[in-house]
């Protein structure tokens, strides 16, 4: 059992402890905010259904409050009004690993206790004593590097090992995409045949991965394929190939699976995709924020899991419950 699952597995032994709830938590109760990377994406969207179950056995009242765009510009408002309602703990995906440090510090100064979910501050490591983004309790999350890795493999094999490929990417200091490209690079290494291009940033914009995707095409007559490292950039990717009619030529491999992308799956202009478990991350948010705050530990770092879909597996009913709600 490695660090990330011995945490996992002991977040597990605390929510069934937790759900009898200790004499002095039995009086309050405890209010939790969610404050998600955007509101209006399948992967927090599902992220909250997780959070509110959890919420809802433990008798937690969640608040869920968040910008409609993925910008650290728009998150910072909500955060400081989320602040001002003083709720006991606080889950947040920070949009940008530098720019949320000095904002969130003000919730722990106020007495908050924070836990971040999706991505993290700083270098991620909480409660080891370094660094300015030290102070978050615990951080539930997929493991991003493995994650990228993962999409290495899936796509050097719809490739055959062999040609070019590049990474759509939302843009540089965000720890999930920034690991998940990471990841891949480290993974498609391993194929000496396989050339990695240029990284594409889209701002988190469909219609811009699109452009791009059509743009290194014009470039690489000969790409092969390409990996659309979140939601956003996996739609650009299946619709630039689309648009370039090069369906089921080009291949593509989605991180993230809301329901477009699986009709694109089984529609042949995705490959793989690779679902995180958004529902995980909430619900062990929000179990995390409990044990922190009926004076349980907690571990600094959760590790939750990923399921890869195709079109051989994703009729399955084992598969299916890992697509995201809309
Ligand atoms: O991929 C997820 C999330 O993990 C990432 O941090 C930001 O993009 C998504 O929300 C998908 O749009």
């Amino acid at each position: 059992m490695d660090r990330r699952q011995f945490a996992g597995a002991l977040a597990l032994a605390t929510a069934a402890g937790a759900l009898a709830r200790p004499a002095a938590a039995q009086d309050k109760k405890f209010t939790v905010a969610l404050i998600p990377g955007l509101t209006t994406d399948a992967f927090y969207i599902t992220m909250h259904k997780g959070a509110q179950a959890a919420a809802d056995a433990l008798g937690v009242e969640l608040l869920f409050q968040g910008a409609p765009e993925f910008n650290p510009t728009l998150q910072v408002p909500v955060l400081q009004a989320m602040i001002a309602r003083q709720p006991d703990a606080l889950l947040i995906a920070p949009t940008d690993k530098q720019q949320l440090i000095a904002p969130l510090r003000q919730a722990h100064d106020a007495g908050i206790k924070v836990i971040t979910v999706d991505t993290f501050i700083d270098d991620g490591k909480y409660q080891d004593g370094s660094g300015e983004g030290d102070f978050p309790l615990s951080y539930v999350a997929s493991d991003n590097v493995m994650g990228g890795r993962m999409a290495a493999r899936a796509l050097a094999q719809a490739i055959g090992e062999k040609g070019k490929v590049y990474v759509s990417n939302v843009k540089p200091g965000i720890s999930t995409t920034d690991q998940r490209e990471q990841g891949f690079k480290e993974g498609m290494a391993e194929f000496a045949n396989i050339e990695v291009l240029e990284t594409q940033f889209n701002d988190n914009d469909a219609n811009k991965a699109s452009s791009q995707l059509q743009a290194v095409f014009a470039r690489n007559q000969d790409l092969a394929g390409v990996f659309g490292a979140n939601l956003f950039s996996a739609f650009g990717a299946a619709d630039g190939v689309k648009a370039a009619g090069k369906t089921g030529e080009i291949k593509v491999v989605a991180f993230d699976t809301p329901t477009r992308i699986i009709d694109d799956l089984k529609g042949g202009a995705v490959d793989f995709a690779i679902a995180q478990h958004p529902a995980e991350i909430g619900f062990y948010g929000v179990v995390t924020a409990f044990a922190a705050l009926t004076d349980q530990s907690v571990p600094t770092s959760i590790g939750t899991g990923f399921t890869v879909m195709d079109r051989d597996n994703i009729e399955k009913p084992e598969i299916q419950r890992f697509v995201y709600s809309d």
